[in-house]
């Protein structure tokens, strides 16, 4: 600790000494708050100048963290493959030391939000504050977006990349601004979901949700009931093999996340979309529900558990308790949608006692809107995503909603109806409207302390490869990280949708496919 200190003192001593070896450079004027950041910041202040990115800077930390020194990391390797440019975190050599970016832990009070930061961007240093690593780890995605692609190499005898000065006060709207991803339906390998993972994190969301499991398949291992994987997992839409995640698999998707912090949500979805699961054991199987065979098709509402049945709530203790022990979020994904077939009380009995599960497995319980109709604990969360009159009765219960509205929020829906890939029942959704909505008064009457934020998800019946998949995601994610993120008073499609065409450069860098709508005017080279 102290020995970094010191290092840390060092550095800018020298910094002040080699002033005057340092040549001048005389950067063309900026404008930092032309630049085209997705989220856009709460504030930003230029001042015309820049901070020149080359070899001669270098990245120190908070030593009051080792999660403030990852973060430091982060950024090093994001600048190396940005720009080729190896700098040295918390280094204690001095050689060629001019330019310092520092993150540090502060615990000013204007940081009250976690993930809230501020960047102070001048010509000799870059001042990352944050309170936690979170928060410096979300200024950091701001500060790769201001590294330009292309370096200038006529201002100096070697290149640098102009970062515009000026001053950044940033913090999320919500604190839950997340996306789903379908495995069930289509199976997504591990590198194809840390691939999704490094995208939302370069746009600041904080959680994915998996929806592991469904009427195609079973996509989780499940050690004290192995026939979830063996027999349920080995099918999807359209007659594919499926796949599942072992729990070491799992784990290391979770701890993959927890690096971009972005927590993992697990979905169990039940006690509708289960014949996975029913058929890999029978006993499960509700008698008002079609009898269990290997699905293919993408039909809803068929299946369900037996509510009545004590043996389907061990089976559940068991499922819950696994995953839960290699889940360190605090939420646990329980469905609930669609179940048609499940006699209304039987519905509710099942709601309430696998709430009780939940908690003792010491998670928080989120279930799609219908579990409203159940009397669950204030603490549940509900995942809107059809009915406002469910929102409203939760609102009325004391729980905390979450915003994805099929008509507005799924990244499943077709663009328009020449598109490639995507369903339509809850009609096209065009990259302006899926970003010109407020997920504040999207329910007429529901308090806006009752929102916990947004989410996006995205249903994988017609998609089964990240090509597919990023075709639907993208552009359309990066307008509900904007919505999760940026105060409303920000939120203007044309000012928008010129900050979109400017991702192309990212995008194509992080080789990200994405539907280039003619909606906007793509800043292609
Ligand atoms: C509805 S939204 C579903 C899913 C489908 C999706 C397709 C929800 C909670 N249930 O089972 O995959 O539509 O868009």
């Amino acid at each position: 600790m102290i020995k970094k200190s010191i290092l840390l003192f060092v550095a800018v001593i020298c910094m002040a000494a080699c002033q005057t070896k340092k040549e001048e450079i005389n950067f063309p004027k900026t404008d930092l708050a032309s630049a085209p950041l997705i989220p856009k910041p709460i504030k930003t202040i230029p001042t015309g100048s820049a901070f020149g990115l080359d070899i001669g800077t270098a990245i120190y930390t908070s030593t009051t963290s080792p999660e403030f020194e990852k973060v430091g990391q982060f950024l090093s390797e994001s600048i190396k493959s940005k720009t080729g440019l190896d700098i040295a975190v918390n280094t204690s050599s001095e050689d060629k030391l001019e330019r310092l970016i520092y993150i540090n832990q502060s615990d000013s009070v204007d940081l009250e939000s976690p993930e809230a930061y501020q960047l102070y961007i001048k010509k000799d240093s870059i001042l990352l504050n944050a309170k936690t690593a979170t928060g410096a780890f979300r200024g950091v995605q701001t500060l790769r977006q201001l590294i330009p692609e292309k370096s200038n190499d006529t201002l100096a005898d070697r290149p640098i990349w102009v970062i515009p000065s000026g001053k950044i006060i940033d913090a999320p709207k919500y604190g839950y601004r997340s996306s789903m991803l379908d495995v069930a339906r289509h199976f997504f390998t591990v590198d194809e979901v840390k691939k999704y993972i490094d995208a939302l994190a370069y746009y600041k969301f904080n959680t994915l949700h998996l929806h592991l499991s469904d009427d195609q398949g079973w996509r989780i291992e499940i050690k004290s009931w192995p026939k979830l994987t063996e027999v349920g997992g080995a099918s999807e839409v359209g007659g594919g093999q499926g796949g599942f995640y072992t729990q070491e698999e799992y784990k290391d998707l979770v701890a993959y996340a927890a690096e971009r912090h972005i927590t993992i949500v697990p979905e169990i979805d039940m006690p509708g979309h289960t014949n996975s699961a029913s058929l890999s054991y029978p006993f499960l199987h509700y008698a008002g529900a079609e009898t269990p065979r290997v699905r293919t098709d993408m039909k809803v509402g068929y299946s369900s558990f037996d509510a009545k049945k004590d043996t389907v709530y061990s089976f559940l203790d068991d499922v819950i308790g696994e995953i839960a022990s290699i889940t360190p979020g605090p939420y646990f994904h329980i469905g609930g949608d669609e179940s048609h077939v499940t006699k209304k009380n039987d519905y509710i009995l099942f709601v309430e006692k696998v709430g009780k599960l939940v908690q003792k497995h010491n998670k928080r319980m989120i279930g799609w809107d219908e579990i409203a109709q159940a009397d669950i604990d204030p603490n549940s969360v509900v995942q809107l995503w059809n009915s406002a009159e469910n929102a409203l009765k939760a609102a009325e219960n004391g729980s905390k909603i979450i915003i994805s509205p099929a008509k507005k929020a799924y990244l499943d829906m077709k663009y328009d109806s020449i598109s490639e890939y995507g369903l339509n029942w809850a009609g096209y959704i065009p990259v302006d409207v899926g970003y010109q909505w407020n997920p504040e008064t999207y329910v007429d009457g529901l308090p806006k302390e009752n929102i916990l934020g947004i989410e996006a998800p995205l249903w994988s019946e017609t998609i089964s490869n990240s090509t597919e998949l990023e075709y639907l995601a993208f552009p359309r994610l990066i307008g509900y990280a904007e919505l999760g993120w940026s105060p409303s008073e920000h939120l203007d499609w044309d000012d928008y949708k010129n900050r979109l065409a400017a991702q192309v450069p990212n995008l194509e860098s992080m080789q990200i496919n994405y539907y280039p709508t003619k909606l906007v005017d793509w800043k292609k080279e």
